[in-house]
């Protein structure tokens, strides 16, 4: 372990992949092009924002746990495309406070099983070959509580979902670099906030598609989302996209932190424990309309929401307006992206009538997202299991009132 605090000049000489960019010549320091931090305060015109008249805003689920969360939801119903924009990206944390990291401090240490251990400098990150892609996030915790005070919001029930073009290096490249020994079967993946925020990544997954990302939309990662430097792991469950990304270890066991395999791995009515469960299931969402709005009167509209899969791409939506008895299919806007929210739209007249609106999506393996009876089915639950525990990708009905209001109709 000794040679992990490699210099500049180290990093340099050990790295085969990157001698030939050294010879390039020195491009210059990206942290020294960047305007100071209070020339935007100074200026509303050097950062733009939105309207005075806009208020579309996350919203904060409160304390949704008992342990010092943060929880902000996307305000889905809002937005439109397929891009959330940064200021809006939910976020979940599991701590006090956001760490304040100055990225010429930061470092990612890579070490373990490994050939070479090695230390990277957010400039010497920013050197190897870049990888720009459209990713959703969700939180495992997504779509709960269904029921409640909060149950008719499509915000505050499935918000812990957004959708970014992330920019950053593969975490195959950095692996790579650093030599990965044969026995090696897990990483090891460390944030460094206060508390060392840890997640077990299978090796499999990190020499595949995971990013290390710095930038978010175009611009840096805000730092509420892991500034400067946070894994994204496409298509699993959130939790193991690690933001303020400090230390990857290269291991042959997972490390059971207690994010893992205590805070995170529900526990089931028979005492079994749900840990370890990655990719997403099929899922989609009726943002619009949704409850907790209201239609103005009977005629057209457009029936609009999101759908996404960890399987990769969502090759179908279908919308119900009989509540489920029968489906047509939905209009899928391009472009549509593997792992990210995909958009579609479904014309529709409204007679005036008591009706549930719904959507189900199929993805490229052929799975159909299921109804809240066979999602509990899967899991071996009751339904009623998704009123306080995680993984729900359930089939989210909205029944429309006659006076035109809109409620939640799974409970
Ligand atoms: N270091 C660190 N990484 C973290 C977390 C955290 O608390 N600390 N929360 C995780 C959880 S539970 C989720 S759902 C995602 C949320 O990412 P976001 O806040 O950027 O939306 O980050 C994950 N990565
Ligand atoms: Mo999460």
């Amino acid at each position: 372990m000794g040679s992990h605090h490699s210099d500049r000049r180290q990093f340099l000489t050990e790295s085969a992949a990157l001698a030939s960019l050294a010879a390039v010549g020195a491009v210059q320091s990206v942290s020294a092009q960047t305007p100071q931090a209070d020339a935007r305060l100074k200026d509303p015109l050097a950062y733009g924002q939105p309207s005075r008249f806009d208020n579309t805003v996350r919203k904060s689920l409160g304390n949704a746990t008992p342990i010092n969360d943060t929880a902000l939801t996307t305000p889905l119903q809002d937005l439109d495309g397929i891009i959330t924009p940064s200021g809006l990206h939910f976020l979940m944390d599991h701590i006090n406070g956001i760490p304040e990291i100055d990225p010429k401090e930061h470092r990612l240490l890579v070490h373990g099983m490994v050939d070479r251990p090695l230390t990277f400098t957010m400039d010497e990150i920013k050197r190897f070959p870049s990888v720009s892609k459209v990713y959703f996030l969700e939180c495992n915790a997504n779509s709960r509580p269904l029921r409640g005070p909060n149950g008719d919001s499509v915000q505050l029930v499935h918000g812990r979902t957004s959708c970014s073009e992330w920019t950053g290096v593969l975490l195959s490249v950095l692996l790579k670099e650093c030599g990965v020994q044969r026995d090696a079967q897990w990483i090891i993946a460390e944030g460094n906030e206060a508390n060392k925020y840890t997640m077990s990544i299978p090796l499999v997954k990190s020499m595949d598609d995971i990013l290390v990302a710095y930038a978010q939309n175009g611009e840096p990662v805000r730092p509420q989302n892991g500034y400067p430097l946070r894994l994204v792991v496409p298509g699993w469950e959130a939790i193991r996209s690690v933001k303020w990304l400090s230390r990857i270890a290269v291991v042959d066991t997972p490390a059971m932190s207690w994010h893992e395999a205590g805070n995170n791995a529900d526990t089931r009515p028979d005492g079994k424990a749900l840990g370890f469960r990655f990719e997403l299931g099929p899922k989609s969402i009726i943002t619009r309309p949704s409850g907790g709005q209201r239609l103005p009167g009977r005629g057209f509209y457009e029936i609009t929401g999101l759908a996404w899969t960890g399987a990769g791409l969502v090759t179908k939506v279908e919308v119900s307006v009989d509540g489920g008895k029968t489906y047509k299919d939905a209009q899928l806007q391009e472009p549509v992206h593997r792992f990210a929210h995909t958009r579609f739209r479904f014309a529709w007249e409204w007679n005036g009538d008591e009706v549930v609106l719904q959507s189900r999506c199929t993805d490229e393996k052929g799975e159909v997202q299921p109804t809240i009876a066979e999602a509990a089915k899967i899991l071996g639950v009751t339904p009623d299991y998704f009123l306080q525990a995680d993984h729900f990708n359930g089939i989210q009905p909205w029944r429309i009132n006659r006076d035109g209001s809109i409620q939640n109709a799974l409970f």
